[in-house]
């Protein structure tokens, strides 16, 4: 398979947040990558919509997922077995290790259909992630709002940044532990999105 990288170098920002240590590349992957990486994705990945439960009631989860690695994963009541790496996935793993200097065995992926698709406040502080994790986060098609907000440290404002196609949003420190993050709902008429989440499960 050819490979779907050049070999630009993405802009880096570090987000001043307390409790956390938040790294944004906008355009880590280029406009033409960005494009062939969402078409394979959207095509190879084995999506399924789960059910979660929500104060008693069941509802499918408004989103498509998959999860990929070598080792299960529980979240809100959901255990999903893992699925062996695809090449794309792969790729993007290589290339979000060697810019980040960190290395991941796992990905859960996102496929938001359109702006009704979302994903509620929470933070990704599994026991199975272990202390201060490190999660980075690529995003592909539609740019969409991630807003984060301190779990204890009320008076601080809500931060929003806007994940755009391409971009690379590192998480790191405490941030699991001290913030929770989402991405709103919009009924905006909007396209669609696909956002990976490379963690390492110990
Ligand atoms: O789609 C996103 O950018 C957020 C994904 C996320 O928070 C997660 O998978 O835990
Ligand atoms: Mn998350």
């Amino acid at each position: 398979m050819q490979n779907l990288f050049s070999n630009q170098e993405p802009q880096k920002r570090e987000l001043k947040l307390p409790d956390a240590e938040v790294v944004f590349y906008e355009s880590f992957f280029s406009e033409i990558e960005s494009k062939k990486i969402f078409k394979a994705l959207k095509e190879n990945i084995d999506w399924q919509q789960n059910e979660i439960k929500l104060f008693g009631k069941i509802h499918l989860e408004p989103r498509l997922t998959a999860w990929y690695g070598t080792k299960a994963y529980a979240y809100s009541g959901i255990e999903m077995q893992p699925k062996d790496f695809t090449k794309e996935i792969l790729q993007i793993k290589n290339r979000v290790e060697e810019a980040t200097n960190l290395c991941f065995n796992s990905c859960l992926l996102n496929y938001y259909r359109d702006g009704k698709d979302s994903m509620g406040w929470h933070q990704d502080n599994e026991k199975e992630l272990g202390k201060n994790p490190a999660i980075a986060s690529v995003s592909f098609g539609q740019e969409r709002p991630f807003q984060m907000k301190h779990i204890e440290n009320r008076p601080l404002k809500k931060v929003d940044i806007l994940l755009s196609n391409g971009s690379l949003l590192l998480m790191k420190g405490a941030m699991q532990h001290f913030w929770q993050h989402k991405i709103p709902k919009t009924t905006r008429i909007i396209d669609e999105r696909i956002n990976l989440t490379f963690r390492k499960i110990l």
